[in-house]
């Protein structure tokens, strides 16, 4: 079924196949790649410098060169004003000047931002931090961060750092769509924890560092959204601390490492993630008892086919082995692509872009062209024509996110049961499918899923009128 993910931060990822390219090939084809490379970035900047100095106005008139400069508006006053009218943005009104000069807990010298050094009374020091600076109140409730990152090294596949700057592109795209923050981490914040454990120490990290957002977000750096509108359902998780993608039978009753994905999860920033993460993070390559972890996974977990101890087996293991503990704060969403498989999805893709052409072309209201700001508006407008989409496996909606599992970009290490074509040709393609939903804005799209080209968006496209 699904393979494993490992693709983000990869250096030991279980399911890497040796390459089998020779280290003089490899010489060859990379020095091909350079020349080739070095050709391209010489004619990229020829073309852009035609475009940058148009003939007709060689000088730029005066008052492009010195652009006026006003004096700032009265701190408080206008500035609040202005903010405060923004209603319906989370934390419109937040002040980045200001730090309160009350102690909170950054100024306890014991507090640490590192995995294995926990933190008591989070959820007090949160509301503390809260309370002094107020103007990060409103909002707070649903403020989300978004996170994600990659190895610290450069990846050895030679488009790898390529397609992990175009899943990057994608998840800023989202963010700055949704009014999200985003950090994207490529250092190793315990230096034993690599590869898919990796990001723990980042979760821990940013927990402390963004007091002001109620949840983090992690994604892969594999993973792409493909429906630019689609949000979270964030009231349907107000009970829970933890969301995966997860089957709970497949979990409980088949104690199988592929119920659930550990690729994409939302945590909420609380002394009980805390506490959970600490736990799921005494299963990882920093402890001791790494080795006697992978032998108890290995152990309990019938379909786990390599030795080491892994962030999703032992996910599932404090799921259905700790369920008192554990489980009744954790949501396993199944219902819609929280995040997906890639091969199942991107088939099915062209079909959906045919689909929502035509809903285009039936509802005028959604041809109106419009700033990208306002975009919620269109996605609540297009959702009056999704009622029977449906959502998952089957649905023509387009999925939220995509997963690469198995293919890994980066190292190019791709799992054998796929070709490097399908792999490569796939992520083009969503990347593509996705990246025209934010340039439809700009006033451009890709003619064709798999062109990089972009072409002009007619004035009322798709309109036969
Ligand atoms: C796409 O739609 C066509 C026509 O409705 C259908 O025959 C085909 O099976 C669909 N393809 C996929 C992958 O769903
Ligand atoms: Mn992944």
């Amino acid at each position: 079924m699904v393979s494993p993910d490992h693709s983000h931060y990869e250096s030991s990822s279980p399911m890497a196949k040796p390459t089998l390219r020779s280290k003089a090939s490899l010489w060859i084809s990379d020095g091909f790649l350079f020349l080739g490379g070095a050709l391209m970035a010489v004619v990229l900047i020829w073309s852009l410098w035609s475009i940058a100095s148009p003939s007709p106005n060689p000088t730029p008139s005066p008052e492009f060169l010195r652009p006026e400069i006003k004096p700032r508006p009265a701190e408080d006053d206008k500035q609040t004003e202005m903010n405060c009218a923004a209603d319906g943005v989370p934390g419109a009104g937040a002040n980045l000047r200001r730090d309160s000069p009350e102690r909170n807990f950054y100024d306890s010298p014991e507090l640490s931002y590192s995995i294995g050094t926990p933190v008591r009374d989070w959820d007090e020091k949160r509301r503390d931090w809260l309370r002094k600076n107020p103007s990060f109140a409103d909002g707070a409730k649903d403020r989300i961060f978004m996170l994600t990152g990659s190895q610290p090294s450069a990846c050895k596949n030679s488009v790898g750092d390529h397609l992990l700057l175009r899943f990057f592109k994608n998840k800023v795209d989202y963010c700055r769509i949704h009014g999200y923050d985003i950090f994207y981490n490529n250092v190793l914040l315990h230096p034993n924890m690599g590869s898919y454990w990796a990001k723990l120490p980042v979760v821990r990290a940013a927990m402390m560092a963004h007091p002001e957002a109620e949840w983090i977000w992690w994604v892969d750096s594999d993973a792409l959204f493909t429906d630019m509108e689609f949000k979270l359902p964030l009231d349907r998780y107000k009970d829970h601390n933890l969301v995966v993608h997860g089957w709970a039978h497949l979990i409980h009753e088949k104690h199988s490492w592929t119920g659930l994905n550990a690729g994409v999860f939302l945590i909420r920033n609380c002394q009980w993630a805390m506490d959970f993460m600490e736990r799921w993070a005494q299963m990882g390559p920093q402890t001791p008892e790494y080795e006697k972890w992978g032998s108890i996974l290995r152990s309990t977990v019938p379909d786990k086919t390599f030795p080491e101890s892994d962030d999703q087996t032992g996910l599932a293991y404090l799921i259905f082995k700790e369920k008192e503990r554990w489980a009744d704060k954790i949501y396993l969403e199944g219902e819609y692509y929280f995040e997906g498989y890639w091969e199942e999805i991107v088939r099915t893709l062209d079909n959906i872009t045919e689909k929502y052409l035509e809903i285009e072309k039936r509802d005028e209201k959604l041809r109106r062209r419009h700033a990208e700001k306002v975009s919620d508006q269109y996605g609540a407008f297009r959702e009056e024509h999704l009622g029977a989409a449906g959502y998952g496996l089957g649905s023509w909606r387009r999925p939220f996110i995509t997963h690469f599992t198995g293919c890994q970009p980066c190292s190019g290490n791709h799992n054998e049961m796929y070709s490097g074509e399908s792999c490569w040709d796939s992520m083009r393609k969503a990347l593509n499918f996705a990246d025209n939903q934010v340039l439809r804005s700009f006033g451009f799209m890709h003619p064709h899923p798999l062109d990089p080209s972009v072409d002009a968006v007619p004035f009322n496209y798709p309109s036969y009128a």
